[in-house]
Parts: C-alpha cells; sequence; structure tokens
C-alpha cells in the first residue's frame, strides 16, 4: 500500500461450496478482485482446513470463459442478450412446447452444484411446479439414489441418513468411498486425513474395503480388495457370521425395530464360504472382520459412492444400514448417528415417494417426483405422447456425467429446445438454444441447507455474499423464480405470491427455520442477525443419540420393510449364482476422484489440472500388472477400451494398486467436443468414461445407474 492511500482490501469469511465438507474460508478481497483464498482457522467446524480446490473458487470468478450474460443461439453464432429478454424466451419456449405436446414434453435435470446452492433448493421449486411436468432428472440416480430409498423406508424419510460419527469411533469401515480424495461424502466432515488419523491414535482401526489400494486405504489400519459389484453378497455373508457366530447386539434398537433380527431366515443361505469367491476374499478375511468390528468399543460400517452406483447398490446400503443395527451401532456414539441441525429442511421437504409412477419407455421407478436419469436419452429418442421434446438443465452436465453419454449427446440435437441454467458452455449447454449464466458461489449469500444435514458435528454458519451483486448479474433463485412468474402468468394463474418471495429471499426463508429451531444463543433464538455478528460459524456440539424422535414414520417405529429389499436376493441369486460363468476376458471398470478434480466442471483452471501424474494427464486407466501383461500393454501406452455400448482410447497407468481384472477410469473428462468453450479444458480433454457406462443395467430395486462394476474389454491401440 503506497503512503497516504486509503486501503480498500477487505477479509470475509465464507464457506466452500465446491464440495460436501463445508470447509470455512477467509477471502480477501480489494473491490472486485479477490486476492487469496485460505482457511479459516476462527471456523470452529474446519478449523483452518482447506484442500487445493478452495483455490479453485477464484479460478472460477475469474474465468476468461465464464459466460456473464444470457446467451441466444442464432444463424450467426452465439449472441448476448438482456435478461428480460431471455427470461420471456425460454418461458415462452417452454410454455409453447406444453401447448403442443402436453406437459410432460419439458423435462429437466438437475446436477450437483444445486446441493451447495440454497437459493436453487429453496425457490427451484416454484419453477418446477410453475412448470408442472413429471419428467424430471438429476445426478441424484447417478449417486445417493439408494442412500435416500434406504432412509424412507426405514425412518420415514429421504433425507434422514445417519452419519458416521467419525469423532467417536474406534472402528470405522469404509465400504466403496474414498474420503480422502473426496473429501467425505454424505459424511460432511473437513480435516478427514486429521479424523482419520485420530481415530488411528487413539488405538482404534480404519478399515478400507475397496477394488482398489485408493488414498484413502493407503493410511488405512487394514485394506481389502473386493471385487466390484459385490458388496451386498458381502454384507450378507457379514450378517449372517453375527448370527452364526452369536454377535447379534442391537440393544436398544429393538425397541424401535422389533421385527430386526426376522433378517436372519434371508441371510442364512449366505455364508462366508458360499460368497468368498465371488467377492475374491476368503471365508477368513469375512469373519475377521465381523469380529473386529463387534470388539470394537464402537463402530460404523459406512458404504459409499462405489457402494451405492453398482448393480446392487440399494441393497448393499440397506444391509449396511442393517448391520450396523445389528451390532447396537446406530444412534450410539461412535456409530451411526442423525445431526442435529439448526436450519432443518426435513420437516419441510417432501419425505420421498417411490414408485407412485415409472418412465414411459423402459418402465424404471419413480423415487421422490423423479425418473432415473439412465431412462433420459430413450425418453427423447422414443416417439409417443409423452416424449421429451425440450429440457431445461440446472447446473449439470449429463453428457459427461450419466452414462452411455454419447448417446445422450446425439440425442440432445433431437430436441426443439434446450435453456442451460449454467455460467459455462459445456459439453451439455453447448446444446442450448438459450444459456442463463448465474453468478459464482461467492457472489451469492450462503447458508449450507443440505451439508449441516449431513454433518460429523452440528454447527451453524451463514455467509453472505462477498461482492454486491454485479448490474446484469442474477443468482440461480432469480433466474428460477423469473422464469416461474413467467410461466404461471403465461398459463393464465395470479402471479402474487412471487411478490413476496422476491422479498423475501433464501436467506429469509432460512432465517424464520433458524429462528423456529432447536437452538439458542445467549438465550435468544438463533437468527441470520446472530450469524451475521459471529461470521465464523457456531458449533453446537457433537451429534446426539436422537431416537425415536428422528424417525418420521408416525408410529415412531424403525419400518424394516423386508419385502421390498428383501425382493431383491431373487435378483441377486440369479446374477451371482445361477447366471453363466463370466467371460474371462473381460475387466471390471470402476471410477475415481482425484483432490484436484470436481465432476466435470474444474478442468478450466490451470490450478487444477496442471501437476505431475508420472507425465500423464489424469485422465489415465488403472490396470493390473498381471493384467497388462496378459494383454502385452506397456505403462503409458495407449489402449481401446470397449464396453457394450462404447469404445474410448486413453494411456494405461500400470499400478499395483489396483486388483487384478479391475480398470479404474475417472469420469467428468471428454472436453473435447465442438462448440465447447473451456480453453484450458480443451486442451487437457482426455475421454469420457461415461462413453463406456450402459445406461440399459441399473440397480433394478431404485432404477440407480450402474458405473461401478461395468464389463468392458481392452486391447492395446493399434
Ligand atoms: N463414471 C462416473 N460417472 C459419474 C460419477 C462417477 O463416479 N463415475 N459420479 C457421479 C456423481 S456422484 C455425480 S454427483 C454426477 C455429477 O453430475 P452433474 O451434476 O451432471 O455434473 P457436474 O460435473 O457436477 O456439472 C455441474 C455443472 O454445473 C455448473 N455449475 C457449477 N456451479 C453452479 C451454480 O452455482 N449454478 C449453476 N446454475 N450452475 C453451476 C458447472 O459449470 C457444471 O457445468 O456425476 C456422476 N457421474
Ligand atoms: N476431489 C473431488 N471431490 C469430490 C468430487 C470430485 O469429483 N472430486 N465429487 C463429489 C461428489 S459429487 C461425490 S458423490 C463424492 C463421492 O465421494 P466418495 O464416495 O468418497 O467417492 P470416490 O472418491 O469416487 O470413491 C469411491 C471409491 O469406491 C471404490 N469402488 C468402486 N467400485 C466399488 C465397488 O464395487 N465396491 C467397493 N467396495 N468399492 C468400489 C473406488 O475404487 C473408490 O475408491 O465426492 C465429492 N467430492
Ligand atoms: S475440502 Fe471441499 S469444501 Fe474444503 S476446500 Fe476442499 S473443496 Fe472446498
Ligand atoms: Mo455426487
Amino acid at each position: 500500500m503506497t503512503s497516504g492511500s486509503v486501503s480498500t482490501e477487505q477479509k470475509h469469511y465464507s464457506t466452500c461450496t465446491l464440495c460436501e465438507a463445508m470447509c470455512g474460508i477467509e477471502v480477501t478481497t480489494d473491490k472486485r478482485e479477490i486476492l487469496s483464498i485460505v482457511g479459516d482457522k476462527k471456523n470452529p467446524f474446519s478449523e483452518g482446513h482447506v484442500c487445493p480446490k478452495a483455490m479453485a473458487l477464484k479460478d472460477l470468478y475469474e474465468d476468461p470463459d465464464r459466460i456473464k450474460m444470457p446467451l441466444e443461439r442464432t444463424a450467426e453464432g452465439w449472441q448476448e442478450i438482456p435478461w428480460e429478454e431471455a427470461l420471456d424466451k425460454v418461458a415462452t419456449a417452454l410454455f409453447e412446447t406444453q401447448q403442443k405436446h402436453g406437459p410432460e414434453s419439458v423435462a429437466t435435470y438437475l446436477g450437483n452444484p444445486n446441493a451447495h446452492n440454497m437459493g436453487s433448493i429453496l425457490f427451484g421449486p416454484y419453477f418446477y411446479r410453475a412448470l408442472k411436468s413429471h419428467n424430471r432428472y438429476s445426478a441424484t440416480s447417478v449417486d445417493q439414489l439408494p442412500h435416500h430409498i434406504v432412509s424412507r423406508q426405514l425412518f420415514g424419510h429421504q433425507s434422514q441418513i445417519p452419519i458416521p460419527d467419525i469423532d467417536h469411533t474406534q472402528y470405522f469401515m469404509i465400504i466403496g468411498g474414498n474420503p480422502l480424495a473426496s473429501n467425505g461424502s454424505i459424511m460432511t466432515v473437513p480435516h478427514i486425513k486429521r479424523r482419520l488419523k485420530a481415530i488411528q491414535s487413539r488405538e482404534g482401526k480404519v478399515v478400507v474395503i475397496d477394488p482398489k489400494k485408493s488414498e484413502t486405504a493407503d493410511m488405512s489400519s487394514e485394506h481389502h480388495f473386493i471385487k466390484p459389484g459385490t458388496d451386498a453378497l458381502l454384507l450378507l455373508a457379514m450378517i449372517n457370521t453375527l448370527f452364526a457366530s452369536d454377535k447379534v447386539t442391537p440393544e436398544r434398537l429393538l425397541e424401535f425395530a422389533p421385527h430386526l433380527l426376522d433378517i436372519e431366515a434371508y441371510v442364512a443361505p449366505y455364508t462366508p464360504l458360499k460368497v468368498a469367491s465371488k467377492i475374491g476374499m476368503t471365508p477368513a478375511q469375512i469373519e475377521h472382520l465381523v469380529s473386529d468390528f463387534c470388539a470394537a468399543e464402537s463402530a460404523v460400517c459406512y458404504g459409499r459412492m462405489g457402494a451405492s452406483v453398482q448393480a446392487f447398490g440399494t441393497l448393499t446400503q440397506y444391509l449396511i444400514m442393517l448391520f450396523n443395527m445389528l451390532t447396537g451401532n446406530l444412534d450410539r456414539r461412535g456409530g451411526m448417528m442423525f445431526t442435529q441441525p439448526a436450519a432443518d429442511f426435513l420437516p419441510h421437504s417432501g419425505r420421498g415417494s417411490i414408485g407412485n409412477f415409472h418412465t414411459r419407455v423402459r418402465k424404471l421407478p419413480a423415487f421422490a417426483g423423479e425418473f432415473p436419469v439412465s431412462a433420459l436419452a430413450e425418453e427423447m429418442t422414443t416417439p409417443g405422447e409423452g416424449q421429451i421434446k425440450a429440457m431445461v438443465i440446472g447446473a449439470g452436465n449429463p453428457v459427461l456425467t450419466t452414462p452411455n453419454g454419447q448417446q445422450l449427446d446425439t440425442a440432445f440435437e433431437k430436441l426443439d429446445f434446450v435453456v442451460a441454467i449454467d455460467f459455462f458452455m459445456t459439453e451439455t449447454a453447448r446444446h442450448a438454444n438459450i444459456i442463463l449464466p448465474p453468478v459464482t458461489a461467492l457472489e451469492r449469500d450462503h447458508y449450507d441447507i443440505v451439508f449441516h444435514n449431513f454433518a460429523v458435528r452440528n454447527s451453524t454458519k451463514y455467509s453472505p455474499a462477498i461482492f454486491p451483486p454485479e448490474a446484469n448479474s442474477k443468482t440461480d433463485w432469480q433466474i428460477y423464480l423469473g422464469l416461474a412468474e413467467r410461466l404461471d402468468s403465461l398459463n393464465g394463474l395470479p402471479t402474487d405470491k412471487y411478490s413476496v418471495l422476491w422479498d423475501k429471499t433464501p436467506t429469509g426463508v432460512i432465517d424464520d427455520m433458524l429462528q423456529t429451531g432447536r437452538y439458542k444463543h445467549a438465550d435468544k433464538p438463533i437468527s441470520i442477525a446472530t450469524l451475521l455478528d459471529l461470521p465464523h460459524g457456531i458449533d453446537l456440539g457433537p451429534l446426539q443419540p436422537d431416537l425415536p424422535d428422528a424417525i418420521f414414520h408416525t408410529d415412531k417405529k424403525i419400518d424394516m420393510s423386508f419385502d421390498y429389499f428383501m425382493s431383491d436376493l431373487t435378483r441377486l441369486d440369479k446374477h451371482f449364482f445361477e447366471s453363466q460363468t463370466p467371460d474371462d476376458d473381460s475387466l471390471q471398470l470402476i471410477g475415481r476422484r482425484h483432490l484436484k478434480t470436481n465432476n466435470s466442471w474444474l478442468h478450466n483452471s490451470q490450478r487444477m489440472v496442471k501437476g505431475t501424474n508420472n507425465g500423464l494427464s489424469r485422465c489415465t486407466a488403472q490396470l493390473h500388472p498381471d493384467d497388462a501383461a496378459k494383454w502385452s500393454i506397456e505403462d503409458k501406452q495407449m489402449i481401446n477400451v470397449k464396453s457394450r455400448v462404447g469404445e474410448i482410447s486413453l494411456p494405461a497407468e500400470i499400478t499395483d494398486k489396483i486388483m487384478p481384472g479391475v480398470i479404474s477410469i475417472p469420469h467428468g473428462w471428454g472436453h473435447n467436443k465442438k462448440g465447447m468453450r473451456w480453453q484450458v479444458a480443451q486442451q487437457h480433454a482426455g475421454v469420457s468414461v461415461n462413453d463406456l457406462t450402459d445406461e440399459m443395467v441399473v440397480d433394478e430395486l431404485s432404477g440407480n445407474a450402474v458405473l461401478n462394476g461395468v464389463p468392458v474389454w481392452i486391447k492395446a491401440s493399434a
């Protein structure tokens, strides 16, 4: 600072919204410029932790490729148009499509970043209501749908998902999660490494079950390889072993789940001996896992992405919950526990209805008013009443993130109208007729309405937008309300309710939730005003036992729903014990994440894509040395990987960290399509693994996609 000049530098305390960990950040700005982003040491929840991605918030904000004004596709190319005109045109196009082809002819797809955006969560629904289409899709069905179904059935609400009490457990079993790369999921947990190490320093164990010796497995106390997609068998055998070795100790949980022990009959056939060769473990390994788990003072079995997004994902998540219950580890310190959030959206949100309606073409079940995204392309291309003619994409990039993306890419070309609510010209947004770009995360008010509900500790925090709105900028919620109001008006419906919402803003809604919530601060209900005074947030203590209050069923009992879940054993038996011998030449495809990626959309940050991976880009096919030898493949050599639906070519990365017979390829790459505007990402294009994943194979209970355990065939590229 030159002497005499007045500094315009300011420090702001906010929260990183890129992953689920909710790290507090200290952002130093000078006018509209971000000077630095570091961990907020005074944030009681994250205590200064950030990962390298925090700086990507700056890169996103500054990205020269970022779209800042609505764009319309014209014969002369993309043209900027004013907001009012853009919103009018979008509403009119959607309205006219529905007039011509019926309400279901307009479909919506909501992507992952919506979960980090209180405006979209709270005000987006006004738009869907105004749209009146049942044709709704989201990234949920390539991700956590099984968790929602299990919680809906057992506890009566789709989002009442118990969370590992990581800070108090003595035994943490992780099935299909790699929190060291992902920073945790359905477990909001900043500083995961320190917390896992703390388990080990208090003489507890971290045990990882994964077809890859992942970063988390590397620091674990024990790692066990498992063949992809076979976790349900492991869990069945683990529960079988509990009964066989007299280790069933549900204790007080029987009061809430009187029929819990009826599970014994269902698991009886699945002895460790029976499943061992199918899952790639020995019976002794399975028995050891059970006896160690039961010997621990407290223990928790947690399954995530790798366990959910596979052919028996829902059954697996259900059995995980049962295993925790049968060992007395649900709702107990150090086990799986429910959160007590300060602004609790659960009572204000749908509990989730199952199977009320089905997709038109393949009859896949809807859950909570959404169809599985694996059915999206066929719903666009199959003629008949209800065929999708127009799409609304909100914060998603399904061309890269959903199975058989290539097919979806082609299907998009045939639509009459597409609107993308996104600030990037992505692989999906490039199909739009109009792009409506919201502001980035640091330019909007933030309260983590979702992730406080999934956090390993209760806390609360609000951060106002770091920058005042720029002229001509809009947040997601302003876009959604603008469209909702116009659609209602076109449909001849009253629109007066919207003036209340414009005034209230999402922050006002959160304020109401906080003030009617369970916590006080200095003898007064916590409110937005309280949180504005305490910008680092407030710690509200460890998770507390919460049964039966946490149950949403009116009888306050856990509904075991055996008929619903166990009906899937027929399909499981057929799949593993009655089908033909597997094709020995196929490998099982699984996915992976890297600390510096975020699904498909951080590859335009130089900071995120640079760095070495043995001279390879991050988009490689990891193979075991035995498999490499079998197909005469050398490290870094280009290989072709083929599945039922497609073929991609990428470098091999040979590593004994991967189980023989398994191949790992990350998702979110493939930025080589025409018409994109991602200059950095295009130089690090990679290929899309979802050009291999198969939309026709789903977890039939839920309709969730199967992205792990996909059969593929490899050869050295010519
Ligand atoms: N093979 C394979 N496929 C996978 C996975 C896998 O493990 N393997 N993982 C799956 C999972 S878990 C998920 S969640 C999905 C994610 O799938 P998607 O949600 O479809 O994809 P993202 O890459 O997260 O795309 C997010 C888009 O939102 C935009 N965006 C970011 N922030 C905002 C915002 O605040 N407002 C708006 N309007 N737009 C914003 C970004 O520019 C980007 O284009 O991918 C899934 N696909
Ligand atoms: N850096 C980074 N962080 C992210 C994201 C990101 O893209 N990048 N995405 C965010 C999102 S949207 C989500 S949903 C979360 C996901 O967070 P996690 O659930 O932790 O997901 P992954 O890191 O993909 O780890 C999945 C693990 O499952 C293993 N696996 C694959 N198939 C199987 C199987 O059949 N059985 C078993 N037992 N294991 C299997 C894989 O080898 C991998 O180690 O991460 C979030 N955080
Ligand atoms: S761990 Fe997640 S929330 Fe924390 S800084 Fe990294 S991306 Fe942001
Ligand atoms: Mo996800």
